[in-house]
């Protein structure tokens, strides 16, 4: 008989802490379901960040590693270059990766570190109430942003993976969004690559997730999905950025 649906063994079986609705638990795992698939569990190294997804030590079923707020990449280059036999990849969000820890992702990518990142953009800073990310869209309203977000005084939305894609260092950057099962397999498959470039030696690997965060937006989990593919796609359009043969 052909299995066609198991629970991933590179996730443990303690429960999610996220909230109800969140896409963090679908990224997850589909890392999970990846690893399992590449059959890399017992070889993989996973970092993980500060943000709601802080205590993905507890899910990933592999050797995990905590780093402080946006230091994942540099946490990660150190990891690689002394297991060069492992994979090594992070696990990150928009406040972590994309605010304090801006600098440590555009250095690791433009050495062209030969680790994974999973950079969860949900367009604002979940763990901690809901304020304004760089992420974050223009005229949003966050804690922080009660009018929405004036660009004229917060900046732009920064878009990583545009920015990534012009460095040398990257063989892989991708940006794709979990708010319907089609987009879901699409983002599997991004996954899968960015950690096979680094299987193959190729180089530095990012796929931004476009991710919901219900609590913090203030909507029902249906309502944030459909929120996300109404207003975030124009801003954050899906697709391969970067690709080396
Ligand atoms: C050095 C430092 N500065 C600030 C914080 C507070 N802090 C914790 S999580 C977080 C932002 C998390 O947002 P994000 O990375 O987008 O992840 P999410 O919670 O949305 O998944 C901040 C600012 C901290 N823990 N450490
Ligand atoms: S606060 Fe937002 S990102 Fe964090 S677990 Fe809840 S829904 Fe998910």
């Amino acid at each position: 008989m052909k299995i066609v649906a198991a629970y991933p063994e590179s996730l443990t079986d303690k429960e999610f802490h996220y909230c109800p609705g969140c896409t963090h638990g679908i990224i997850h795992r589909l890392v999970a379901e990846v690893i399992d698939e590449l059959g890399v569990r017992k070889d993989t190294i996973g970092v993980a960040p500060v943000g709601c997804a802080v205590l993905a030590y507890d899910y990933f079923n592999c050797d995990m590693h905590e780093a402080s707020h946006g230091r994942a990449p540099a946490v990660a280059t150190g990891i690689k270059r002394v297991h060069q036999d492992k994979v090594v990849f992070t696990y990150q969000g928009d406040g972590d990766l994309a605010s304090i820890g801006t600098a440590e992702i555009v250095h690791a990518a433009n050495r062209g570190e030969l680790i994974s990142t999973v950079f969860v953009n949900n367009a604002i800073y979940g763990m901690t109430g809901g304020q304004m990310a760089p992420t974050t869209l223009d005229k949003q309203k966050t804690t922080t942003s009660p009018y929405g977000r004036d660009k004229g005084l917060a900046g732009n939305p920064i878009k990583i993976s545009e920015m990534l894609a012009v460095l040398d260092g990257p063989a892989y950057i991708a940006r794709v969004s979990v708010h319907d099962p089609k987009h879901i397999r699409q983002a599997k498959k991004a996954i899968q690559k960015a950690f096979q470039v680094q299987l193959e030696g190729k180089g530095f690997a990012t796929v931004e997730v476009l991710s919901s965060c219900p609590t913090n937006w203030g909507m029902s989990p249906v309502q944030a999905l459909k929120w996300l593919a109404e207003n975030m796609l124009d801003v954050y359009p899906l697709g391969v950025f970067k690709e080396v043969d």
